[in-house]
């Protein structure tokens, strides 16, 4: 306990600080960009930092359209153990002569870009041109999702997750093994490795089939924790008898390692110092995947959102001491396999999966704000005559052959409820519509000078966060 009250005054005063950098106190945003895996983190801090430095397609972003930002310019991170944001690398794969989506990212990473502007108007004489950082931070948001276990004891977590994995099919094999095991026996490093392993297993099938609710998050996203101890654990049925050195009492212990040795440190060094946030979700893959994994979604944003009420888990708000993040988007991303007449619908299903969480409890004053998003465009709008009238379609490269496709992915409903309401009665197909989704690859690009890569409303996505701090 005293430890951590220690603990959190030191990153009170330390953060303060670190809203400045360098001697001459220049202002520094620090905008955390996370989103479950494939969700589009990378692409979109990738396209975001390329149209501001090339602004010619960022005619809402204010700063920008008035000339106020007079040059960006990319340099070296203020944290020495992050890992960069590989910037270079994954823009040369969106924008190189055959363009290719990048590579799957996994981890925390870091860019700092400095914005160089001179205020325009009014006030254009009286002040001078000034230097704001910009510091992106890419995190998995499964890393948000562990925020749950830090409130709970490997007994209390073991319960509510053998509950909800009970009906899942995905799990039977975890249950079958977890269900023959004795958890009373010593501990037996095999037993223990082989329980894990199942239970790894069935995260990573129930993530490929659509759902959001994997932690904890480092079981999908190793690194180089993989075959640690804080790594193998599962959850277990707490016996009556519990004799010392008890597989289950390992497992507890190893539980607890995990929250204090993993989880904490992320908070503490990294979430508890961001400014401005933004929350990628692929939407419309968990609609494509069906009901079940858009209830998934609501309830995995829900638990996501809940890092950002910090009132409501008693061990972040005692690290954060009323430091809170001061700006939130909830962007749905890839909205490029959508004609744009379907974009509002897409938002207000954005707006009501939200607004459950939002309306339970606000967000410590933070703003929020919905959208529709594509960071990167991999398509063009076209209207095609169908059944005697018109379709909306968009047309695109598709990933999987190559060849090139006009594609129509369903009317989206114009009321989210009928989406949102049939998920959370635990229907199981979608009964009214159906949605598809295809991959499309990244087309080639001739940009004109001063250009930055095709987007959708990345422009309005950034003037939201950090355009009053230009
Ligand atoms: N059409 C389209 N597809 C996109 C867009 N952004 C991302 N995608 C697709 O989504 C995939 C994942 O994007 P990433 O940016 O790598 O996602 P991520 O969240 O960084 O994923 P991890 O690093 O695995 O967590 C890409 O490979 C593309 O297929 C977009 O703006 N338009
Ligand atoms: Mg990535």
């Amino acid at each position: 306990m005293i430890g951590d009250i220690a603990e959190g005054v030191s990153r009170g005063v330390e953060s303060i600080g670190s809203t400045f950098s360098g001697a001459f106190l220049e202002p520094v945003v620090r905008l955390g960009v996370t989103g479950l895996s494939r969700a589009g983190k990378t692409v979109f801090i990738t396209s975001l930092v390329a149209n501001l430095i090339n602004r010619a397609r960022m005619p809402q972003l204010v700063a920008a359209a008035d000339g106020a930002i007079r040059t960006a310019y990319l340099q070296p991170q203020p944290d020495d153990t992050l890992p960069r944001f590989d910037y270079e690398t994954h823009l040369a794969d969106l924008t190189g002569r055959t363009p290719r989506w990048p590579d799957s990212t996994r981890a925390i990473s870091e860019l700092r870009l400095s914005l160089r502007v001179q205020p325009t108007g009014l006030i254009a004489g009286l002040r001078g041109p000034r230097t704001v950082h910009l510091d992106i931070v890419d995190y998995p948001g499964e890393w948000l999702l562990d925020l749950a276990l830090m409130d709970k004891s490997f007994e209390e977590w073991s319960a509510e997750t053998l509950k909800r994995i009970a009906t899942r099919p995905l799990a039977a094999d975890y249950l079958a093994l977890a269900a023959q095991t004795d958890a009373t026996a010593q501990l037996d490093e095999p037993v223990a490795r082989a329980l894990a392993a199942s239970f790894t297993a069935y995260l990573n099938a129930a993530r490929e089939a659509g759902f959001s609710d994997c932690t904890p998050g480092r079981f999908l996203l190793p690194g180089d924790l993989a075959g640690s101890p804080v790594l193998t654990f599962a959850p277990l049925e707490k016996p009556s008898s519990l004799p010392r050195g008890a597989l289950w009492r390992e497992m507890e212990r190893r539980f607890d390692a995990y929250k204090r040795e993993v989880v904490k440190p992320f908070f503490r060094d990294h979430f508890s110092r961001i400014d401005r946030q933004v929350v990628l979700v692929d939407a419309l893959g968990a609609i494509h995947a069906g009901p079940q994994a858009v209830e998934d979604m609501r309830l995995a944003m829900t638990d996501i959102l809940s890092a950002f009420r910090p009132g409501r888990n008693a061990w972040l708000s005692q690290l954060l001491l009323g430091k809170r993040v001061e700006k939130i988007l909830f962007a749905a991303t890839k909205a490029d396999h959508l004609h744009h007449t379907q974009h509002p619908r897409l938002t207000a299903i954005m707006q009501a999966l939200v607004a459950d969480a939002k309306s339970r409890a606000d967000f410590a004053g933070a703003q929020t704000a919905a959208m529709s998003i594509a960071a990167l465009r991999a398509t063009t709008e076209d209207t095609v005559p169908h059944e005697g009238g018109t379709l909306d379609v968009v047309r695109g490269q598709l990933l999987s052959s190559g060849k090139r496709a006009a594609f129509y992915p369903g009317a989206l409903p114009e009321d989210p409820m009928h989406l949102l309401g049939p998920a959370r009665s635990g229907q199981a197909e979608w009964l009214e519509g159906d949605y598809s989704v295809m991959s499309f690859a990244p087309q080639p690009l001739t940009l004109k000078p001063g250009e930055g890569p095709p987007h959708i409303r990345l422009d309005r996505a950034a003037q939201f966060l950090i355009g009053d701090r230009l």
